[in-house]
């Protein structure tokens, strides 16, 4: 970690994994996929679940990012980029915005919008397998890799996204399908990729456990503070429903608590993601982009 202030690791972070997603998403024939995966990829995220695995990493053993963390990272990314990409589709959110610019189907069309998705989730498990390899086939490695597929299969991302497909335009009334939907959808891959730094860092498993149950609650407390910019309209999702929509539309903690009661949860689950944390974080740095993540204002 060569800083300490959360700025500065930010735009250290953030250089880091768009020059590696860059290297990984070199362009090939057919020139169009390339281009949209890659249209996705450089559109302006915020790179945060790859930023928590550098930084759990480097927290949990004391080295530098490196060639060794990297492409776990940013196969994150590309898992993030594809759920992005589908969520955005017609047949789903049927958003023509995202961070400001053209969704990809609106963009390239839907057919090359969905095989982009398909196309970075593939690429994710190429990288990770190649990762493997390079890394003499370690346990903790595989262990790492098994748990990110795990985080964004039917157990977790995709069964997030299943439960709000199905539940769309009607009222969720059970507390639990809310939570459970949450959960699954956005803490899943927040938990991941702490869970990767942790293996690769090779910490204990109860370490490891630790980094799990803070993934968990700064999902929800990241989740549930989305919901509330959205719904007072400040969010980057420019172009996206807000306000009354959004009540009479979407299952999100504010619909179900209201905005203030859901600021508290916002408040209480990052305390708890902090709690968990604070003794291994000696610069204070995953503390300080928690409090950061949890107070956006956009
Ligand atoms: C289509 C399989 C599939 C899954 C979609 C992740 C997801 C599931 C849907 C996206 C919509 C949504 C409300 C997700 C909740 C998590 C969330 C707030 C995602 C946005 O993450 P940021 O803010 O995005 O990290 P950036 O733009 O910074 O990369």
């Amino acid at each position: 970690m060569n800083t300490n202030s959360l700025i500065e690791y930010l735009k250290y972070a953030q250089e880091k994994v768009d020059k590696h997603l860059d290297r990984l998403l070199e362009k090939n024939s057919p020139e169009v996929i390339y281009e949209a995966m890659r249209y996705s990829v450089f559109a302006g995220g915020k790179r945060l679940r790859p930023i928590l695995c550098l930084l759990t990493y480097e927290i949990l053993s004391g080295k530098e990012v490196d060639e060794k963390i990297l492409d776990i990272a940013c196969a994150i990314e590309l898992i993030h980029t594809y759920s992005l990409i589908h969520d955005d589709l017609p047949a789903m959110d049927n958003d023509i915005l995202r961070r400001g610019k053209p969704t990809n189907h609106v963009v390239f069309g839907e057919a090359i919008a969905i095989l982009a998705g398909d196309a970075l989730l593939n690429k994710a498990a190429e990288v990770c397998l190649e990762w493997i390899l390079k890394n003499n086939a370690h346990i903790n490695f595989i262990e790492a890799a098994r748990y990110l597929f795990k985080a964004s299969g039917t157990e977790g991302m995709i069964g997030g996204q299943v439960i709000d497909v199905i539940n769309s335009g009607k009222k969720i009334e059970d507390e639990t399908l809310l939570y459970e939907m949450h959960l699954k959808k956005t803490s899943k891959l927040i938990q991941a990729s702490c869970v990767c730094g942790a293996y690769v860092a090779g910490a204990p498993q109860e370490v490891i456990s630790d980094f799990e149950e803070y993934g968990k609650n700064l999902g929800l407390a990241f989740q549930i503070r989305d919901d509330v910019l959205d719904l007072i309209g400040n969010s980057e999702k420019i172009g996206k429903s807000t306000g009354k929509d959004i009540i009479e539309k979407k299952n999100t903690f504010v619909t179900y608590y209201g905005v203030e009661k859901a600021q508290e949860y916002v408040q209480s689950f990052s305390q708890k993601a902090i709690k968990i944390i604070e003794k291994y974080d000696k610069t204070g740095l995953l503390i300080e982009l928690t409090n950061y993540l949890v107070n956006r204002e956009k």
